[in-house]
């Protein structure tokens, strides 16, 4: 009786409109599954937060422990925030004592592999808030991954000591 009501319904619209509805259900599942972290598709993210910056900083850093659950390479190519002008992959190095930061172009965590994304390590560089980022604020960033992929990760604001 189930299946007749739906093949009623279903006779009602033209099999373009049915396939149109089927996109948006794929593409809303897509977008729910990357949120909670579905085993085959994004990274896994642990650990993840912003840590709090003096006033009047012009930059936040971020960190998160990545992990790669599936059997292929991930790599970013880019991330964006609407909080931020710019957001960057850094390393920090160290050269006599001094704390230098390198952008990096890509960032690629390996089948099975995590990257720890820690503070005087690689980190993301929020640049240029629109507004001061606060303790307790929650920051969106969207990853972007070579194969054309997108991840939207949140991350809440902290001071360092908590
Ligand atoms: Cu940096």
């Amino acid at each position: 009786m189930f299946i007749g009501i739906f093949k009623g319904w279903l006779n009602k619209f033209p099999v373009r409109n049915v396939v149109g509805i089927f996109f948006c259900f794929s593409l809303c599942g897509y977008s729910f599954f990357t949120l909670a972290d579905k085993e085959s598709t994004g990274l896994k993210i642990n650990d993840a937060w912003v840590r709090l910056a003096p006033p009047g900083a012009k930059a936040n850093a971020a960190y998160a422990t990545l992990y790669n659950p599936s059997r292929e390479i991930i790599t970013i190519k880019s991330l964006s925030a609407i909080c931020c002008e710019r957001v960057m992959l850094h390393r920090t190095r160290y050269e006599n004592d001094r704390a230098i930061m390198e952008h990096l172009d890509l960032l690629s965590v390996l089948p099975q592999s995590s990257v720890e994304l820690i503070p005087g390590g690689l980190h993301v560089m929020l640049l240029n808030p629109s507004a001061p980022l606060r303790a307790g604020d929650s920051v969106e960033i969207q990853l972007h991954f070579s194969d054309g992929r997108q991840q939207r990760i949140q991350l809440p604001v902290k001071s360092d000591d908590n």
